[in-house]
């Protein structure tokens, strides 16, 4: 008979605890306990003998979550003791000294005298090509180097808790632990002390992705989000193989692309969802944003590829590095602790090990039942503690950018993309951008930034040799005087973390992605853009990725849910086609 053993996880409402909770689920083994405050440790202290220590988002909202709750001292003394603990991304970061995204003026737990710096926007080598770099960092990156052991018999089939230069792991981070001058000394004296590191590379700067010292472990990326390479290094946690064989063996082809930012084409797929017209919850997909069969009569019925979890859960295991799902009416009447969307994430992430992304009604509202405000921050927390990482805003990110505008630019703190992403952290907030476009005689026809079309078989109707991309909310049904690329520049300032770049005029078009669009928004905005509507075949992806602006990641949908392709089938066609760096199976 196997015994179950009990893992301690501290709770301070971070955004990845379900996320956790599930990857120990299916490691097996384990029951957990949750510890949220100073009581609860006190109460379980003499039992514990493995913690984790999750966190994502802003460290200085999480630290001061464990000064309020009295958690440091307990900590520190867990650690002191010598028992196993493990923390994860702003699990780790909080273990250094200090950060420079610390509104609350609080510092780290000191246990490595590291600080924490944004990565550098102006990246000498993108500036070297009059490109920015993506900040946050979203996506897979490999370790560089791992330094382990002083121990003779360690050799290099040896890991960290199973992390290896093969692998990839899902890092989402705007801050790191950066290799400059000052912590590179702390890092030197800290290996002579006995710990260990291993190194990542952001564009040209390295930074701690895990440390570890004695029964002390912790990783900046996400063992929960990595697939089943981050599987592994959670498992290697839990069962104390500090040093676990490594389980690939394969070299990594040096001929193989280096991306500048060091990150893999990320590829996602993207599930339309709503209801039918019989009430099932469907994955649908649409032309142009119309997602009704058409039949002889008119209109006919909501097109119906599949099930949400079913289809979700098949393009995981096809290689998909993200998934997102997109609930396109909103389900506007429901009662907010029963939309039907909570239970497709918490279904899905029960077995799916990449990052999550919701979206689909995200802002305040007001609850059908109770008549009770919900402010969207709590709606974001409900999809987060349902297994989400991420969550996308449409139609109210129009009216926060309106507004934004209208005020001269004055931010309110209020909106929902400003407290999500001060609770949750900026990379926890997308913004899915409708945009079409609109044509116009001369730039002086409006006040948005217009594009000035190059090729004359693509001129307006009218001859026009401008447009611009007119921003569209309640799924391209309402149509604002507002330029996509001024929705994305006011979302950027308020605190958004990402950009869900569709374009109606491409949407199941199979011809290929909106490249003049993707152009325009990508060079003008500083943190990471998806490409969004048109993937027909595996070329396309090729093509966005070629773009000089650096796209950040591609979506596809229609090309997938049809089966024309599998996920890993545009990824092997990158990388044997185009050498392009892809996350494989292997990986
Ligand atoms: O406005 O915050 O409630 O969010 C609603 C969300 O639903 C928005 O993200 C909006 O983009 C999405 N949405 C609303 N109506 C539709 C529709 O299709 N009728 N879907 C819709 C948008 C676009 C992409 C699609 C790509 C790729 N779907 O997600 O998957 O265009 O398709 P393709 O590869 O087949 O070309 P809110």
């Amino acid at each position: 008979m196997t015994t179950i053993k009990t893992v301690y996880v501290i709770d301070v409402e971070s955004g990845n605890l379900q996320s956790l909770s599930n990857a120990i689920k299916y490691i097996g083994g384990y029951d957990i306990k949750f510890i949220q405050n100073e009581e609860d440790f006190k109460q379980f202290d003499s039992k514990i003998e493995k913690l984790i220590f999750p966190g994502v988002g802003n460290f200085g909202h999480f630290v001061k979550q464990l000064h309020d709750r009295n958690l440091v001292q307990p900590i520190n003394d867990y650690i002191k003791s010598g028992r196993s603990l493990m923390g994860i991304c702003v699990g780790l970061q909080s273990l250094f000294k200090s950060s420079e995204e610390n509104q609350f003026a609080v510092d780290g737990l000191d246990l490595l005298s590291v600080n924490l710096n944004k990565f550098n926007v102006d990246d000498p080598i993108f500036k070297a090509i009059n490109l920015k770099k993506s900040v946050p960092s979203i996506g897979w990156n490999h370790v560089s180097e791992i330094k382990i052991g002083k121990d003779e018999d360690l050799d290099s089939s040896k890991t960290l808790y199973g992390i290896n230069l093969v692998n990839k792991y899902y890092f989402v981070h705007s801050y790191a632990a950066i290799l400059n001058e000052e912590n590179t000394k702390a890092v030197d004296e800290a290996i002579v002390k006995g710990w260990e590191f291993s190194f990542a590379t952001y564009g040209s700067e390295s930074f701690i992705a895990a440390a570890s010292y004695k029964n002390f472990f912790a990783t900046q990326f996400h063992p929960e989000k990595s697939g089943i390479a981050g599987i592994r290094v959670l498992k290697n946690f839990l069962d104390g193989n500090k040093y676990a064989k490594n389980e690939i063996n394969i070299d990594r082809n040096s001929s193989i692309e280096k991306t500048l930012s060091g990150l893999s084409r990320r590829i996602i797929a993207c599930l339309d969802v709503r209801s039918n017209d019989n009430g099932d919850l469907v994955v649908t997909k649409g032309d142009q944003y119309n997602v009704r069969e058409s039949n002889t009569e008119g209109e006919g019925e909501i097109r119906n590829l599949g099930k949400p979890v079913e289809l979700a859960t098949r393009y995981y295991r096809q290689g998909a590095d993200e998934v997102t799902f997109l609930n396109i009416t909103s389900f506007r009447n429901s009662p907010i602790n029963d939309l039907p969307m909570l239970k497709v994430l918490t279904k899905a992430a029960e077995t799916i090990f990449v990052p999550l992304t919701v979206g689909g009604g995200i802002k305040d509202l007001v609850d059908p039942v109770s008549g009770e405000l919900v402010p969207a921050v709590k709606v974001a927390d409900l999809y987060f503690r349902s297994g989400a990482d991420k969550v996308s805003i449409g139609s109210d990110a129009v009216t926060i950018a309106e507004k934004y505008y209208a005020d001269n630019k004055q931010k309110t703190g209020k909106s929902s993309i400003e407290t999500i992403s001060a609770t949750f952290g900026v990379q926890a907030v997308v913004i899915s951008v409708d945009p079409k476009r609109k044509y116009v005689t001369s730039p002086k026809d409006t006040t948005m930034s217009v594009i000035e079309i190059k090729d004359p078989a693509k001129y307006g109707p009218n001859g026009e040799k401008y447009c611009y991309y007119q921003v569209t909310s309640q799924g391209g049904r309402k149509v604002h005087e507002l330029g996509a690329l001024e929705l994305c520049q006011a979302c950027e300032a308020l605190g958004a973390g990402e950009v869900l770049l569709n374009s109606i005029d491409h949407d199941g078009s199979n011809k290929g992605y909106n490249l003049e669009l993707l152009q325009q928004i990508k060079s003008n905005v500083s943190i990471p853009v998806i490409a969004s509507s048109g993937a027909g075949k595996p070329e396309h992806f090729q093509e966005v990725f070629e773009m000089e602006c650096g796209i950040d990641a591609a979506l596809g949908a229609g090309l997938f849910h049809r089966g024309e392709y599998e996920v890993n089938d545009v990824k092997k066609f990158l990388l044997n086609n185009a050498n392009m760096d892809v996350r494989l199976e292997t990986d």
